[in-house]
């Protein structure tokens, strides 16, 4: 369905219920409570600097009660927002070793929630942007509650996955499957309008973003990869620009509107990568090819990756198809 310029989330989200006759109502539910705690921590990052909640946890404010980090508070509205949904099996989120179970007092259901609670948190005393990344999948043991194998799903089983930045504005970019649409928040009317639908990823780029501060940890071939990025051939369209703020949802945002290439590799510090395939690698996977790009770990497509560890990580190559395929085959040959 053409989604009219103004139309809320909740409104995208009923939509793609009532596509599918069989559907419960039980993700729109759950998807409307996530929204209330992405809210919130939006609240929250926008008036870090003035409620002085930057900076370490432990420390305590003026009412006496402990401050958190804005990492912490995010972690905690997301679990305490979702576990008495009754649509929750159990979550999994970058800030906790173990899964998540669902306290015994509220009733389970069928979806198990993976995310990343703030991600680019170094950032946050700097006033970069910064963001939440999530990804929902269908529980697929048949056991009570929620176990290792809910969590070690390939991405390609995600049902929904997306990302909010908190910049200059709120933005919540989401698929369940069916393109990607990015939502503003609107501080007035506290809802996410509707403002960039079918997001489209350029075929081809014309920027590239990596910490080059590593590059004398790198391999021969991932040099030779940014390099090739970086070679004068005007008639190719090269060199790419470089641009890296180092969190990882607004180099993705940029190059999810404008096209290029966001690679992290491996390098001798993290010989597995840096970034983690549950909570960040798989639902930005998941958009990007939404939107007509790709992502890979230099071999294999990040969503077909089974994973074996909760926090796993995963060399990174995602963006624009081209730049991806570019990027790919450079380091398999
Ligand atoms: P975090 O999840 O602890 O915030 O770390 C992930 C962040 C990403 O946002 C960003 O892309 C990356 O780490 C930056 O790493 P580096 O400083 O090594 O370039
Ligand atoms: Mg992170």
């Amino acid at each position: 369905m053409e989604q009219a310029i103004g139309t809320t989330v909740t409104k995208l989200i009923m939509d793609e219920q009532r596509k599918q006759p069989s559907a419960t109502g039980d993700f729109s539910s759950l998807f409307m409570e996530l929204i209330v705690s992405l809210k919130l921590i939006s609240y929250h990052v926008n008036k870090a600097g003035l409620l002085n909640i930057i900076g370490r946890a432990g420390t305590t404010n003026i009412q006496d009660e402990e401050q958190q980090k804005l990492d912490v508070f995010a972690n905690n509205t997301i679990i305490s927002k979702m576990e008495y949904t009754g649509h929750l099996c159990g979550m999994a989120s970058e800030e906790n070793d173990a899964i998540i179970d669902i306290p015994p007092e509220y009733p389970e259901g069928k979806y198990v929630l993976m995310f990343d609670p703030l991600d680019g948190s170094s950032n946050i005393d700097v006033n970069v942007s910064i963001g939440t990344i999530f990804g929902i999948y269908r529980k697929v043991s048949a056991s009570q509650g929620a176990t290792l194998s809910d969590f070690l799903q390939p991405g390609s089983n995600m049902i929904a996955g997306g990302y909010v930045i908190y910049g200059s504005s709120t933005m919540l970019v989401l698929s369940t499957g069916h393109g990607v649409h990015g939502f503003t928040l609107d501080p007035n009317v506290g809802e996410f309008i509707l403002s960039h639908p079918n997001i489209r990823i350029p075929e081809r780029g014309s920027t590239y973003s990596v910490n080059e501060g590593n590059y004398c940890r790198w391999d021969e071939k991932t040099r030779k990869v940014v390099n090739y990025f970086k070679e004068d051939n005007e008639a190719e369209g090269r060199p790419y620009k470089s641009r890296y703020i180092g969190s990882l949802v607004s180099d993705f945002h940029r190059n999810l509107l404008y096209g290029g290439l966001f690679l992290y590799p491996t390098d001798v510090k993290n010989p597995s990568g840096k970034l983690r395939l549950l909570y960040e690698a798989n639902p930005l996977a998941f958009i990007v090819e939404h939107a007509g790009g790709a992502a890979t770990d230099g071999e294999r497509r990040i969503l077909d990756i089974v994973p074996e560890q909760l926090h796993q990580r995963v060399p990174l190559f995602i963006g624009s198809k081209e730049d991806v395929a570019k990027a790919t085959s450079m380091l398999s040959a």
